[in-house]
């Protein structure tokens, strides 16, 4: 089997505050490969996290790509206010549960030269969203509801991930894992395709190690993975 570098997103809706500065340039130097942005509306999530104003500052103060996640109701209605603040190359993930037209919003995407990608819940299945799976570059597999750092991973997902990796080569996506993300995850579906992890409190946030330290110590569990 041919290995791929498996792609590891900090999840920076866990990341201190106090010295954002400091956490961006550190999980660059410990070799991150994307920044995670959540953002919420405290509608289609019962949570708020990041703003407009986070996203702006962590892409200016880095140059590895921006991994947004949208957890609002109808992106397509201000999806200008985050593309205008991405840049060619960076990720935007929709909710297609959140949307009338997902693939008018996933198409604006597109056309400013960002890859699309849908996020779908754990309660969602892929019959739902089978057409796009033709449209976008990425789907995010939650294992967790929306709207939390730190909660419990939920075993019935794992089955549709298998599933989803069936038609990942024919339709052409990525499939990328965001939520309760252990060491147990990644080298079970790291050799069987999943092609990144979002890094939150399980692995990476508030462990009192250098990130470079336990990324590489991550990376060492995807070595025998395809
Ligand atoms: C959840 C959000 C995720 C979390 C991430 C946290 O609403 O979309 O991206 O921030 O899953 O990771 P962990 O390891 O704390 O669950
Ligand atoms: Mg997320």
């Amino acid at each position: 089997m041919e290995k791929h570098h498996v792609e590891y997103c900090a999840s920076m809706m866990c990341a201190d505050y106090s010295c954002l500065e400091r956490e961006v340039r550190e999980l660059e130097e410990g070799g991150i490969d994307s920044f995670h942005i959540d953002i919420m509306d405290g509608r289609f999530v019962p949570n708020f996290a990041m703003s407009l104003n986070d996203l702006s500052y962590i892409a200016s103060a880095t140059d590895r790509p921006m991994d947004v996640h949208l957890m609002i109701e109808h992106p397509n209605n201000n999806i200008e206010l985050f593309l205008k603040r991405l840049r060619r190359g960076d990720t935007v993930y929709i909710h297609p549960e959140a949307e009338y037209h997902p693939s008018t919003t996933l198409q604006k995407i597109i056309d400013a030269g960002m890859h699309p990608g849908i996020a779908i819940n754990p309660g969602t299945s892929i019959e739902t969203v089978y057409e796009m799976l033709r449209i976008v570059d990425k789907v995010l597999v939650m294992s967790v509801n929306p709207g939390n750092a730190g909660q419990m991973y939920l075993p019935y997902v794992g089955e549709k991930i298998k599933r989803l990796l069936q038609y990942r080569d024919q339709m052409g996506f990525g499939v990328y894992w965001d939520g309760a993300c252990g060491s147990d995850k990644i080298r079970e579906y790291a050799p069987i395709g999943v092609r990144g992890f979002v890094l939150g409190t399980t692995l990476l946030f508030g462990k009192g190690r250098p990130y470079r330290d336990i990324l590489a110590d991550i990376r060492k569990l995807d070595e025998t993975g395809k």
